[in-house]
Protein backbone atom coordinates (compact mmCIF):
# COMPACT_ATOMS: atom_id res chain seq x y z
CA UNK A 1 0.00 0.00 0.00
CA UNK A 2 1.42 3.36 -1.09
CA UNK A 3 1.00 6.07 1.38
CA UNK A 4 -0.28 9.67 0.17
CA UNK A 5 -0.53 12.64 1.71
CA UNK A 6 -2.66 15.48 0.04
CA UNK A 7 -1.18 19.22 1.21
CA UNK A 8 -4.12 21.88 0.46
CA UNK A 9 -4.72 25.68 0.90
CA UNK A 10 -8.86 25.74 0.47
CA UNK A 11 -12.05 24.33 -1.65
CA UNK A 12 -10.00 21.10 -1.23
CA UNK A 13 -12.44 19.42 -4.68
CA UNK A 14 -9.20 18.26 -6.03
CA UNK A 15 -8.20 16.70 -2.86
CA UNK A 16 -11.66 15.29 -2.67
CA UNK A 17 -11.94 13.54 -6.04
CA UNK A 18 -8.49 11.60 -5.07
CA UNK A 19 -9.93 10.56 -1.79
CA UNK A 20 -12.70 9.15 -3.44
CA UNK A 21 -11.33 7.44 -5.84
CA UNK A 22 -8.86 5.95 -3.74
CA UNK A 23 -11.54 4.20 -1.43
CA UNK A 24 -13.90 3.20 -4.21
CA UNK A 25 -11.72 1.80 -6.98
CA UNK A 26 -9.37 0.22 -4.64
CA UNK A 27 -6.14 1.87 -5.55
CA UNK A 28 -3.07 0.02 -4.05
CA UNK A 29 -2.57 3.17 -2.09
CA UNK A 30 -4.55 5.25 1.08
CA UNK A 31 -4.37 8.71 1.89
CA UNK A 32 -3.09 9.13 5.13
CA UNK A 33 -3.29 12.66 5.88
CA UNK A 34 -4.52 16.11 4.73
CA UNK A 35 -2.28 18.71 5.58
CA UNK A 36 -3.08 22.51 4.94
CA UNK A 37 -1.26 26.27 5.38
CA UNK A 38 -4.81 27.58 6.16
CA UNK A 39 -6.39 26.92 9.66
CA UNK A 40 -9.62 27.60 7.70
CA UNK A 41 -9.53 25.79 4.37
CA UNK A 42 -12.91 24.03 3.62
CA UNK A 43 -11.19 20.61 2.88
CA UNK A 44 -10.03 20.07 6.46
CA UNK A 45 -13.59 19.37 7.66
CA UNK A 46 -14.39 16.70 4.75
CA UNK A 47 -10.96 14.44 5.58
CA UNK A 48 -12.17 14.72 9.26
CA UNK A 49 -15.30 13.57 8.03
CA UNK A 50 -13.55 10.75 6.12
CA UNK A 51 -11.73 9.74 8.98
CA UNK A 52 -8.18 11.05 7.61
CA UNK A 53 -5.72 12.28 9.97
CA UNK A 54 -5.31 16.11 9.48
CA UNK A 55 -2.71 19.08 10.26
CA UNK A 56 -2.21 22.74 9.64
CA UNK A 57 1.16 24.15 9.15
CA UNK A 58 0.23 27.83 9.41
CA UNK A 59 2.50 29.57 7.05
CA UNK A 60 1.72 33.00 9.31
CA UNK A 61 3.52 31.14 12.28
CA UNK A 62 6.79 31.31 10.66
CA UNK A 63 9.36 34.04 9.89
CA UNK A 64 10.99 33.15 6.70
CA UNK A 65 9.87 30.63 3.96
CA UNK A 66 12.34 28.03 4.77
CA UNK A 67 11.53 28.19 8.41
CA UNK A 68 7.63 27.35 7.03
CA UNK A 69 8.99 24.56 4.39
CA UNK A 70 11.28 22.79 7.33
CA UNK A 71 8.03 22.31 9.85
CA UNK A 72 5.80 21.59 7.01
CA UNK A 73 9.06 18.66 5.41
CA UNK A 74 8.48 17.27 9.60
CA UNK A 75 4.74 17.14 9.74
CA UNK A 76 4.82 15.20 5.99
CA UNK A 77 7.70 12.86 6.66
CA UNK A 78 6.00 11.76 10.37
CA UNK A 79 3.28 10.65 7.64
CA UNK A 80 6.26 8.76 5.84
CA UNK A 81 4.88 9.10 2.64
CA UNK A 82 5.46 7.24 -0.66
CA UNK A 83 3.53 10.61 -2.47
CA UNK A 84 3.22 14.12 -1.84
CA UNK A 85 0.38 15.70 -3.41
CA UNK A 86 -0.73 19.39 -4.33
CA UNK A 87 -3.98 20.15 -4.78
CA UNK A 88 -4.90 23.73 -4.48
CA UNK A 89 -1.73 24.55 -2.36
CA UNK A 90 -1.04 27.87 -2.46
CA UNK A 91 2.89 28.29 -0.98
CA UNK A 92 5.80 28.32 -3.06
CA UNK A 93 7.94 25.88 -1.99
CA UNK A 94 11.70 26.27 -1.73
CA UNK A 95 14.47 23.90 -3.31
CA UNK A 96 15.21 21.96 0.09
CA UNK A 97 11.91 21.16 0.47
CA UNK A 98 11.09 20.28 -3.08
CA UNK A 99 14.67 18.19 -3.46
CA UNK A 100 13.45 16.09 -0.17
CA UNK A 101 10.76 14.74 -1.97
CA UNK A 102 12.05 14.28 -5.62
CA UNK A 103 10.28 12.22 -8.64
CA UNK A 104 7.30 11.93 -5.27
CA UNK A 105 5.50 15.44 -5.71
CA UNK A 106 2.72 16.16 -8.00
CA UNK A 107 1.22 18.99 -8.95
CA UNK A 108 -2.34 20.18 -10.59
CA UNK A 109 -1.93 23.55 -12.55
CA UNK A 110 -5.05 24.97 -13.71
CA UNK A 111 -3.46 25.76 -17.38
CA UNK A 112 -1.87 23.91 -20.74
CA UNK A 113 1.65 24.46 -19.10
CA UNK A 114 3.85 26.06 -20.28
CA UNK A 115 1.56 28.34 -20.90
CA UNK A 116 0.69 30.45 -17.67
CA UNK A 117 3.00 29.53 -14.73
CA UNK A 118 1.93 31.01 -11.54
CA UNK A 119 -1.50 32.48 -10.66
CA UNK A 120 -4.58 34.20 -12.41
CA UNK A 121 -4.03 31.46 -15.59
CA UNK A 122 -7.39 32.20 -16.34
CA UNK A 123 -7.39 35.66 -16.45
CA UNK A 124 -4.59 35.85 -18.69
CA UNK A 125 -5.74 32.97 -21.18
CA UNK A 126 -8.97 35.22 -21.77
CA UNK A 127 -6.92 38.41 -22.13
CA UNK A 128 -4.22 36.47 -24.37
CA UNK A 129 -7.54 35.29 -26.50
CA UNK A 130 -6.55 31.57 -26.15
CA UNK A 131 -9.14 29.21 -27.79
CA UNK A 132 -8.30 26.26 -25.75
CA UNK A 133 -7.81 26.25 -21.96
CA UNK A 134 -7.16 23.23 -19.55
CA UNK A 135 -5.31 22.00 -17.11
CA UNK A 136 -1.64 20.20 -16.15
CA UNK A 137 -0.36 17.28 -13.45
CA UNK A 138 3.02 17.74 -13.61
CA UNK A 139 5.80 16.71 -11.24
CA UNK A 140 7.22 19.75 -8.81
CA UNK A 141 10.51 20.73 -9.39
CA UNK A 142 12.17 23.90 -7.92
CA UNK A 143 11.01 26.08 -11.23
CA UNK A 144 7.24 26.98 -10.40
CA UNK A 145 5.17 24.71 -12.78
CA UNK A 146 7.49 23.73 -14.99
CA UNK A 147 8.27 20.02 -13.71
CA UNK A 148 7.80 17.00 -16.35
CA UNK A 149 4.11 16.72 -17.06
CA UNK A 150 2.14 13.37 -16.59
CA UNK A 151 -1.43 14.60 -18.04
CA UNK A 152 -3.23 17.14 -19.75
CA UNK A 153 -7.06 18.40 -20.38
CA UNK A 154 -8.33 20.32 -22.72
CA UNK A 155 -11.78 22.26 -22.85
CA UNK A 156 -12.33 25.49 -25.82
CA UNK A 157 -13.05 28.58 -24.30
CA UNK A 158 -16.81 29.83 -25.65
CA UNK A 159 -17.72 33.18 -26.29
CA UNK A 160 -18.66 34.99 -23.42
CA UNK A 161 -17.07 33.07 -21.29
CA UNK A 162 -15.62 34.80 -17.85
CA UNK A 163 -12.79 33.84 -15.68
CA UNK A 164 -15.27 31.41 -13.37
CA UNK A 165 -16.78 30.05 -15.99
CA UNK A 166 -13.37 28.74 -17.90
CA UNK A 167 -12.26 28.07 -14.26
CA UNK A 168 -15.18 25.54 -13.80
CA UNK A 169 -14.78 24.11 -17.08
CA UNK A 170 -11.16 23.08 -16.24
CA UNK A 171 -11.84 21.95 -12.67
CA UNK A 172 -14.34 19.47 -14.09
CA UNK A 173 -11.44 18.01 -15.67
CA UNK A 174 -8.95 18.59 -13.31
CA UNK A 175 -11.35 15.78 -11.10
CA UNK A 176 -10.77 13.57 -13.90
CA UNK A 177 -7.41 13.72 -14.95
CA UNK A 178 -6.04 14.27 -10.90
CA UNK A 179 -6.89 10.82 -10.07
CA UNK A 180 -5.99 9.58 -13.11
CA UNK A 181 -2.58 10.51 -12.83
CA UNK A 182 -1.97 9.69 -8.86
CA UNK A 183 -3.15 6.29 -9.60
CA UNK A 184 -0.53 5.59 -12.30
CA UNK A 185 1.56 6.60 -9.74
CA UNK A 186 0.46 4.43 -7.19
CA UNK A 187 0.68 1.64 -9.56
CA UNK A 188 4.29 1.98 -10.99
CA UNK A 189 3.27 3.26 -14.42
CA UNK A 190 5.06 6.14 -14.65
CA UNK A 191 8.76 7.22 -15.71
CA UNK A 192 10.96 10.02 -15.86
CA UNK A 193 13.12 9.76 -18.64
CA UNK A 194 15.55 12.97 -19.20
CA UNK A 195 12.89 15.05 -18.28
CA UNK A 196 9.79 13.68 -19.63
CA UNK A 197 7.18 11.39 -18.33
CA UNK A 198 6.46 8.12 -20.23
CA UNK A 199 3.46 6.06 -19.20
CA UNK A 200 4.34 2.58 -19.42
CA UNK A 201 1.21 0.90 -20.61
CA UNK A 202 1.13 3.87 -23.68
CA UNK A 203 -1.63 5.43 -22.49
CA UNK A 204 -2.89 8.78 -23.92
CA UNK A 205 -1.54 11.19 -21.92
CA UNK A 206 -4.12 13.99 -22.92
CA UNK A 207 -7.42 13.95 -22.28
CA UNK A 208 -10.14 16.34 -24.70
N1 LIG B 1 6.72 25.07 -5.56
C1 LIG B 1 7.68 24.78 -6.45
N2 LIG B 1 8.93 24.90 -6.06
N3 LIG B 1 7.41 24.38 -7.71
C2 LIG B 1 6.14 24.30 -8.11
O1 LIG B 1 5.91 23.90 -9.37
C3 LIG B 1 5.06 24.60 -7.23
C4 LIG B 1 5.42 25.00 -5.93
C5 LIG B 1 4.42 25.34 -5.00
C6 LIG B 1 3.10 25.33 -5.36
C7 LIG B 1 1.31 25.11 -7.04
C8 LIG B 1 1.13 26.38 -7.87
C9 LIG B 1 0.41 26.28 -9.14
O2 LIG B 1 0.05 25.20 -9.59
C10 LIG B 1 2.74 24.98 -6.66
C11 LIG B 1 3.71 24.60 -7.60
C12 LIG B 1 1.21 29.21 -5.45
C13 LIG B 1 1.80 30.23 -6.18
C14 LIG B 1 2.05 31.58 -5.53
O3 LIG B 1 2.48 32.51 -6.20
C15 LIG B 1 2.16 29.98 -7.47
C16 LIG B 1 1.95 28.73 -8.01
C17 LIG B 1 1.36 27.70 -7.27
C18 LIG B 1 0.99 27.96 -5.98
N4 LIG B 1 1.82 31.72 -4.21
C19 LIG B 1 2.05 32.90 -3.40
C20 LIG B 1 3.37 32.79 -2.63
O4 LIG B 1 3.94 33.86 -2.35
C21 LIG B 1 0.97 33.09 -2.37
C22 LIG B 1 -0.40 33.20 -2.95
C23 LIG B 1 -1.49 32.97 -1.91
O5 LIG B 1 -1.22 32.62 -0.75
O6 LIG B 1 -2.67 33.09 -2.30
O7 LIG B 1 3.80 31.66 -2.27
O8 LIG B 1 0.18 27.32 -9.77
C1 LIG C 1 -7.76 24.15 -8.81
O1 LIG C 1 -8.31 24.70 -9.98
C2 LIG C 1 -6.26 24.02 -8.95
O2 LIG C 1 -5.84 23.65 -10.23
C3 LIG C 1 -5.83 25.43 -8.66
O3 LIG C 1 -6.67 25.87 -7.63
C4 LIG C 1 -7.88 25.13 -7.65
C5 LIG C 1 -8.03 24.43 -6.33
O4 LIG C 1 -9.28 23.86 -6.19
N1 LIG C 1 -4.46 25.47 -8.25
C6 LIG C 1 -3.75 26.58 -8.34
O5 LIG C 1 -4.18 27.61 -8.83
C7 LIG C 1 -2.36 26.46 -7.80
N2 LIG C 1 -1.73 27.72 -7.94
P1 LIG C 1 -9.56 22.77 -5.06
O6 LIG C 1 -9.03 23.32 -3.76
O7 LIG C 1 -11.05 22.65 -5.03
O8 LIG C 1 -8.88 21.50 -5.47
Amino acid sequence: MKRIVILISGRGSNMQAIVQQCAERRWPAKVVAVISNRPDAKGLAYARERGIETAVVDHKAYGTREAFDAALAAVVDACEPDLVVLAGFMRILGTAFVQRYEGRLLNIHPSLLPAFPGLHTHRRALDAGCKLVGATVHFVTPELDHGPIVLQSAVPVLPGDDEDALASRVLATEHVIYPLAVRWFVEDRLAIEHGIVRQLDGASQVLM
